[in-house]
């Protein structure tokens, strides 16, 4: 394993180069999103400038193009999962509509009422939505892990599942306490309790390698634009025993073999799930941070992001009146670290951090329930990236320092 070398990395990314404020940026909003390298921006452009044209449809050469393209990236996703076939490789809006889709085709169709959907109290909202609404219409039960000591409580998991179990769909990574949930254990659990796995990977699939097939997980969720690709594409992976006997979610042009009056008959997967023109470019622009990401590798990148939190972890620790949230051991926190600072709010401190360059999330992070089990009401996330150095950690907790001065004593 080469090491990662950031100083390098970021000379890929012409934003990471702009001033905020009067100070260098220091981008520490990558749970919500990441930025683009120059190779994602310039296969999108590439593809706009030389090959565009709508897929599946076309006899002309561009169209040609552009279907060989969508399709070869569709392919590469396969790859990276390590997928059996493309056919289990949907292309989705992102995590929230793959989520979505799982929710109201295999969920509608095979939960019933005294079912139980157990999910756990640190969700993003996108993996607690849907599954309330499948709760109320089919009268089904939703089930919570609690957390213990910071992280899922997991002798409470194995408990809640139970052969009334149909659906555990669980974070792999979560966006706030940054803990990896141990679902490789769950997965097979579930299996034997005769449950279907869904694991929410937004969080994770940026940051390290993952294998469907090793997982043996049933659907998989990720959003592209959290690993250096576009906005507006992600995939749901699903088992094809499933995928098969699933009805489409969306209907319309693409996803139809023949079509009367009165009825249709659907393509075979994956296009019978993808109604409508999809987003050509972001796929064309995810396989192109697929192979960025390859290309540095997840060992490096798992590895950089380590070295940078227990770099920072004990700096930000010894500042009075901080509080970390999530487990007290370092080595349980990946590349997300969520702290609200005493009788601050963290808005005020995400303002003050942003005036100094340092761009930080504050707020709920759309997990309600879980900053509710924190008993905040908002919380400050920094999350990293393979661009971020430790000169950015210094000066993240530079600049917490210079915000508690400033509103504890008015001055910076
Ligand atoms: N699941 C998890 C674990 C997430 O972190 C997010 C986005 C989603 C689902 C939804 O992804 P989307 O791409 O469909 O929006 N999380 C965040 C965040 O933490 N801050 O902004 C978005």
């Amino acid at each position: 394993m080469s090491k990662l070398n950031p100083y390098e990395i970021k000379k890929d990314f012409k934003i990471l180069q702009q001033k905020v404020n009067d100070e260098l940026l220091v981008y520490l909003d990558n749970a919500a999103t990441t930025q683009k390298p120059q190779q994602v921006l310039e296969a999108v452009r590439n593809y706009y400038e030389q090959d565009n044209a709508n897929v599946h449809r076309g006899i002309h050469t561009l169209a040609e193009k552009a279907t060989v393209a969508y399709e070869k990236a569709r392919e590469d996703v396969r790859k990276f999962l390590n997928a059996e076939n493309v056919a289990e490789v949907l292309f989705t809006r992102g995590t929230t509509t793959s989520l979505n889709w799982v929710v109201q085709s295999f969920g509608e169709m095979f939960v019933t009422k005294g079912d139980e959907i157990l999910i756990s109290v640190m969700e993003h909202h996108a993996n607690i939505l849907p599954w309330q609404q499948l709760a109320k219409k089919t009268g089904a039960t939703l089930e919570y892990i609690e957390l213990k000591n910071g992280e899922l409580d997991l002798d409470m998991a194995f408990e809640k599942i139970t052969s009334r179990t149909k659906i555990v769909s669980l974070a792999h990574v979560s966006n706030v306490l940054g803990v990896v949930n141990p679902v490789e254990k769950l997965i097979d659990y579930a299996h034997e309790k005769g449950a279907v796995f869904v694991l929410d990977a937004a969080q994770s699939t940026p940051h390290r390698k993952l294998d469907v097939r090793k997982l043996d997980v049933d659907f998989l969720a990720f959003s592209g634009h959290k690993m250096l690709a576009p906005t507006g594409i992600g995939v749901l992976y699903g088992k094809c025993k499933w995928l098969d006997q699933m009805k489409p979610v969306e209907f319309g042009g693409e996803m139809i073999d023949f079509v009367t009056r009165e009825d249709a008959t659907f393509k075979e997967l994956p296009w019978k799930f993808e109604a409508g023109t999809p987003n050509i470019a972001g796929a064309i622009g995810m396989a192109a941070a697929i192979h960025y990401l390859q290309g540095i590798g997840f060992d490096s990148i798992e590895a950089h992001e380590k070295e940078l939190v227990e770099y920072v972890f004990p700096k930000l620790q010894e500042i009075g009146g901080l509080v970390i949230h999530g487990p007290e051991e370092v080595e349980k926190h990946t590349g997300v670290i969520s702290f609200n600072l005493k009788g601050i709010h963290p808005h005020d401190v995400a303002t003050a951090l942003d005036m100094q360059g340092v761009a930080v999330r504050a707020g709920n992070h759309c997990a309600q329930p879980l900053i509710q089990s924190l008993n905040e009401v908002s919380v400050l996330r920094a999350s990293f990236y393979i661009y971020n150095t430790r000169e950015d950690c210094d000066k993240l907790v530079e600049s917490i320092l210079a915000a508690k001065e400033f509103f504890d004593h008015g001055v910076v």
